[in-house]
């Protein structure tokens, strides 16, 4: 019989993707989406035809979560709903709290009070940025978190809500601490795809600036087609547990430019302080294809938080172990695939005018 999953955030980047998955391998998929007044599901439209039903729903309102959970009686619930930009967090830390930490203790209540516990599976989104300023690289699941922004206090709350029902009412409860993962259905406003995006522009003389922030902040970035498999893996195990998802190489704000770069053939101009290209020098190896020319990217203080992660690198050893899992795109494959991605975008832009 055809297993059932109810998948909030499916509007996401991961929840496209999951979807997907969820789809090819016959279960039937209930996604959660919230009600907008401009229409939000780009990244599902593709997915039309399929044993797909949505449902509208939204993380602060407990009484339709528990009236989905009953009606849907889901085999697995993936939560990847949130609040997900760190630099949106200081600006909403209270909706951020709400979304991200109370939403994931409204769910599982809901399949606590429900009486699903035992057979229900419940995958928690959690993050890479619960562990801050960790003392200690790669990151595993034993580092101890410190975590240093609304988002990532709201996600540790989450994290150890899931573990705390797994522990006190055997709910089958998977926290999969993901670090960064890209794509081309990445939200334009985060890093990597900020960059592609501007630069695909750039390239075609629809933009004239690439406006950054903290440009030393280092990432672990995988591909989010990898990161979402690693969470069906997760709740195929016999028992619940947490798992760090990464790569385990990390990258510089600064070296995913010049990467983007590179893969378009465009010699670059640093502006602002600290974005000069002595210090690109310093950390690209030489040869490897970065020039000097007219596309400016800029250091721009509005786009640097109030505290920020410096340096983030996992060792998924023990979901390679275990899960049978390893990431097969790689930083450079990562960076190309959003940039033609990008740039048949920017050419449609280009020829709608
Ligand atoms: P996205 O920002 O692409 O997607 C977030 C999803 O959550 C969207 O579908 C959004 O809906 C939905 N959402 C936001 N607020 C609410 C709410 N109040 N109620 C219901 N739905 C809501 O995130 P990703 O796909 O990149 O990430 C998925 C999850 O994994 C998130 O929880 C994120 O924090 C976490 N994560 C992500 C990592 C990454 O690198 N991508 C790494 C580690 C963890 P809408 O379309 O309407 O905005
Ligand atoms: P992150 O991703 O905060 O790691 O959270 P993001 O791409 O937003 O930032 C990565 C790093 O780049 C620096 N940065 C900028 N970031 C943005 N968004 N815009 C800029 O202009 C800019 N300039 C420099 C940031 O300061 C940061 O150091 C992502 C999200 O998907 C979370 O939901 C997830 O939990 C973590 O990854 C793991």
């Amino acid at each position: 019989m055809s297993r059932t999953a109810l998948v909030t955030g499916i509007t996401g980047q991961d929840g496209s993707y999951l979807a997907e998955l969820l789809l090819q391998k016959g279960y039937a998929v209930h996604g959660v989406t919230r009600h907008a007044s401009s229409l939000n599901r780009a990244r599902l439209g593709h997915l039309t035809g399929t044993a797909l039903t949505l449902h509208h729903g939204d993380l602060t309102d407990a009484p339709t979560l528990q009236r989905l959970v009953q009606q849907v009686r889901p085999d697995e619930i993936y939560n990847l709903a949130a609040q997900s930009h760190v630099g949106v967090s200081f600006e909403l830390p209270g909706y951020t709290m709400d979304c991200n930490a109370l939403g994931t203790l409204r769910l599982l209540e809901a399949v606590r009070t429900l009486g699903l516990g035992g057979t229900t599976r419940f995958y928690q989104a959690s993050t890479s940025e619960m562990f801050g300023t960790a003392a200690t690289s790669p990151q595993t699941e034993s580092t101890p978190f410190e975590p240093r922004s609304p988002y990532g206090v709201a996600k540790l709350a989450a994290h150890w809500i899931a573990r705390n029902y797994r522990e006190a009412y055997g709910v089958f409860a998977c926290c999969g601490i993901l670090f960064n993962h890209e794509s081309p259905r990445r939200g334009e406003s985060f890093v990597s795809r900020k960059i592609t995006r501007a630069l695909a522009r750039m390239h075609l003389g629809l933009q004239d600036v690439l406006e950054l922030g903290n440009l030393d902040a280092e990432r672990d970035w995988g591909h989010a087609r990898d990161y979402v498999e690693a969470q069906w893996l997760m709740l195929q195990q016999p028992q619940p547990d947490d798992y760090v998802i990464a790569t385990g190489k990390r990258h510089s704000v600064r070296e995913f430019v010049v990467a983007a770069a590179a893969a378009l053939d465009l010699g670059l101009r640093w502006e602002g302080e600290g974005a000069d290209e002595r210090a690109v020098a310093d950390i690209v190896p030489s040869g490897s294809g970065i020039r000097s020319g007219q596309t400016v990217v800029r250091l721009d203080p509005r786009h640097v938080r109030p505290i920020d992660v410096p340096a983030l690198c996992g060792d998924a050893g023990k979901a390679r172990h275990v899960l049978g899992w390893t990431p097969r795109t790689g930083f450079d494959a990562l960076v190309r695939e959003m940039v033609a991605s990008d740039l048949a975008l920017a050419q449609r832009e280009a020829r709608a005018g």
